[in-house]
């Protein structure tokens, strides 16, 4: 499948690609996805996804995170934590995503993405066929006591604004491929699940 074309000005031309896809998927042993993980802030959506990554890596499967956290570093800097700069947060790391599929990589996820629309429209981006919605379903609750870096706390006591599931909304998937539950089933299990929907759905002989 090949990219839609439409939204560059009229002076901005399409290259079209040279090399077959096939012969990159059977390079790398499989065709490319996305599996994108929302959840809320402390669900486990980053440990899945450097534990997936591992279990591909051992497959010798190339693939590569990208984690919300650490694309705020760089790329993606200049964003905050309003309901746009979330909207703009999702679009950039689909281009990215969509980019590294078309290079033939896995790309993993991990982006709280709490708006159905941004999903969307990342699925858009990303292609419909290659995209994996996998929803880390963990509690808030839980969330909220694990709080590994301390943020829950800070937002209950103000600190933070707009904190997904305090003071800013979070939508679950209505239909996802998974769901992931990091109170009811251990880590291995869940990056298990996510690895066989891969193989059975995207890897190539
Ligand atoms: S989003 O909503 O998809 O744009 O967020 P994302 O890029 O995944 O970044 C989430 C991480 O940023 C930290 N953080 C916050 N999260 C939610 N709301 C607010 N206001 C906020 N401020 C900082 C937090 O550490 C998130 O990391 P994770 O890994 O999800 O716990």
């Amino acid at each position: 499948p090949s990219r839609r074309r439409g939204d560059a000005p009229s002076n901005i031309y399409w290259h079209p690609a040279q090399a077959k896809q096939e012969i990159r998927h059977a390079c790398f042993g499989a065709r490319p996805a996305t599996v994108w993980l929302t959840g809320l802030s402390g669900a486990g959506k980053s440990t899945i996804a450097y534990e997936l990554e591992q279990l591909l890596l051992r497959e010798r499967h190339p693939c590569y995170v990208l984690d919300g956290d650490n694309l705020r570093h760089h790329l993606n800097r200049d964003l905050g934590f309003s309901a746009a700069d979330r909207s703009e947060n999702i679009r950039r790391a689909a281009e990215v995503a969509h980019l590294m599929n078309e290079a033939g990589l896995i790309v993993i996820t991990a982006f709280i993405s709490p708006l159905r629309q941004d999903r969307d429209i990342a699925r858009e981006i990303v292609l419909p066929e290659r995209f994996v919605e996998v929803h880390v379903s963990t509690a808030l609750a839980l969330c909220e006591e694990r709080d590994p870096k301390g943020l829950y706390a800070r937002a209950r006591q103000g600190q933070i604004p707009e904190f997904t599931g305090i003071s800013a909304p979070y939508e679950a998937p209505l239909s996802p491929t998974l769901t992931l539950d990091t109170g009811a089933a251990s880590l291995a299990h869940s990056t298990r699940r996510v690895y066989q929907h891969l193989a059975r759905h995207f890897f190539v002989e």
